[in-house]
């Protein structure tokens, strides 16, 4: 395989909404990203992913965007935006923006223009038809609106503020490819691709994700735009399984540096959706993990537990209370040994949890308030309290509350009222105590990046094989990572029992733990202990 500098990095994810306010409007904004740089410069990564700051009604919090080159005023300006990618660059940190091309805003002009008449020349920069079909949107409720001026239906797969762009029309897709190249120009260093699974739909064949013409389009994209310059380009497919990530990711087809599968973040999805969730399956868990592992040949994997769409893995998964420290290294280590390019999004690193706040009204997330009107209100297919239970469990707001920075008030977000809830947890978990306690969390995803990008094994982890042991244990998650030069075991007790090592080994050095004294002579792990061992090689 070519080796790429995105084989090797660790991308940080920022939804600026929550990251850092710096004028004391409560919401966080471009200037305040830049104050934050040294930070995470500190941390060690090579990338930052950036949730949307362009022109936007924030209806889903910069997904429906009104105007592609300009930012919002309250994110700031594009000289802000700029002076991030230069300030970054400075840093060895390059910027990656976020591309939302299935859907704009209902504000953005092409909109406005195409809403007009139906013999607009905007008209087929979207789909409209005179009868809808079956199809929902995921924020709940039909994934059809009607118009009144001209009388038809146009198709929202998301918010009705978010209108499915057509791309069959290649107009639509010259005017991207043009603000792509205009965004590249300006030196950024790749595109994140929102729901780009979405591309290719066949809306009234009622195909929307994996359409017939998904991958050509990737490939005119490509060819168009990013393919002539040493960018990353990560696509967001929920739909994808290691065959279709290998038709993105295999270089030899010009398409993506690689994608997000989430098959491992749907595996606790119940009967409705993310809003009834189930126990987790833990041996399943493990021959999805391990699936992604060993069927990914040509193409690249992604490694991820957390982002802005999803609930803070210790608090699903782990126990965010008395073992918060110890879990959340726990994932950290088990996720950061795996072959992929690993991406850590914002509080992750400090161990930061869930929050359940009181009313439904407290929450933000357009998500959360569409489908508790189309689940609880008109369907009633779940009474109030069995969603809120899937609101306060899996919403994503959960994700969303500001960056927790010290003690002081309002966590050191903003000098004003934060837009949504900061966890009260903040006095203990914020990044002033975890920078100045060598046994937080952060120093152990400092420490697993440096084990990645500067260690004597960072080919073995990069580019090392991969082999699942105990496959069926319901305790224990095992694996090893070898090449010719190194052959690591990663040991990791997904519970918070103390449970027998069933596994023999003869460990020459302990690379990275997540208590200060294991031994190799125990024949326990106690809760979530997790090791990195060198073995002897075979
Ligand atoms: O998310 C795609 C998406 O469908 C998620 O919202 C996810 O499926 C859902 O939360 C699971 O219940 C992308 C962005 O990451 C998300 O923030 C946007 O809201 C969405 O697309 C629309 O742009
Ligand atoms: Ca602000």
């Amino acid at each position: 395989m070519e080796k790429k500098w995105w084989h090797k990095c660790v991308v940080y994810q920022i939804y600026p909404r929550s990251f850092q306010d710096s004028n004391g409007d409560g919401i966080g904004d471009i200037p305040g990203i830049i104050s934050r740089l040294d930070y995470i410069k500190t941390l060690g990564v090579d990338v930052i992913w950036l949730s949307p700051v362009y022109k936007s009604p924030m209806e889903d919090n910069g997904y429906d965007i009104s105007d592609y080159q300009d930012i919002d005023p309250i994110f700031g300006t594009l000289h802000d935006m700029d002076t991030l990618i230069t300030e970054a660059n400075k840093r060895g940190i390059k910027i990656v923006m976020d591309l939302v091309v299935n859907h704009t805003s209902s504000e953005h002009p092409w909109f406005i223009e195409s809403r007009k008449s139906k013999d607009n020349p905007y008209r087929d920069y979207y789909i409209w038809r005179k009868e809808p079909n079956g199809l929902r949107s995921v924020f709940g409720g039909s994934a059809w609106t009607y118009d009144e001026g001209t009388k038809e239906y146009y198709c929202h797969n998301f918010a009705k503020g978010q209108p499915d762009l057509n791309w069959e029309n290649p107009r639509v897709r010259e005017e991207i490819y043009q603000m792509m190249n205009w965004w590249l120009d300006r030196g950024i260093g790749g595109f994140r691709m929102d729901v780009i699974d979405y591309i290719g739909k066949d809306i009234d064949k009622e195909i929307i994700t994996n359409g017939p013409k998904l991958h050509e389009y990737l490939q005119e994209m490509n060819r168009k735009t990013f393919g002539y310059r040493d960018v990353l380009t990560v696509g967001e497919t929920w739909s994808a399984t290691p065959e279709i990530a290998e038709l993105y990711s295999d270089p030899s087809r010009n398409e993506l540096s690689m994608i997000f599968q989430f098959e491992h973040m749907t595996i606790d999805w119940g009967k409705w959706g993310k809003w009834t969730p189930k126990p987790l399956d833990f041996v399943k868990l493990k021959k999805i993990l391990s699936k992604w592992q060993t069927q990914i040949n040509k193409g690249w994997n992604s490694l991820f537990w957390n982002n802005h769409d999803l609930p803070r893995i210790i608090s699903r998964w782990g126990n965010d209370q008395e073992y918060r420290v110890e879990c959340a290294k726990m994932f950290a280590i088990v996720l950061h040994l795996l072959k992929g390019t690993p991406y850590i999004y914002q509080g992750e690193e400090i161990g930061m949890t869930n929050i359940k706040l009181e009313k439904l009204e407290d929450y933000q997330d357009v998500e959360i308030h569409g489908c508790y009107k189309d689940f609880v209100l008109e369907r009633k297919v779940l009474s109030n309290e069995d969603f809120m239970q899937g609101v306060y469990k899996m919403g994503r707001d959960n994700a969303r509350t500001p960056m927790q920075w010290n003690k002081s008030p309002n966590a050191g977000f903003t000098t004003g009222k934060p837009w949504l809830t900061i966890n009260p947890n903040y006095p203990v978990i914020n990044v002033e105590t975890a920078l100045s306690d060598k046994n937080s969390v952060f120093y152990t995803y400092k420490k697993l990046i440096d084990l990645r990008k500067n260690s004597d094994y960072s080919d073995t982890i990069i580019y090392g094989d991969y082999e699942l042991l105990l496959e069926n244990d319901k305790n224990l998650f095992v694996y090893r990572r070898y090449d010719d030069n190194y052959n690591l075991l990663v040991i990791a007790n997904f519970t918070e029992e103390h449970v027998p090592i069933k596994v023999k080994y003869n460990a020459e050095k302990l690379l990275i733990s997540n208590y200060p004294d294991f031994t190799p002579q125990q024949h326990f792990l106690r809760p979530y202990e997790t090791v990195v061992l060198r073995l002897k090689s075979k």
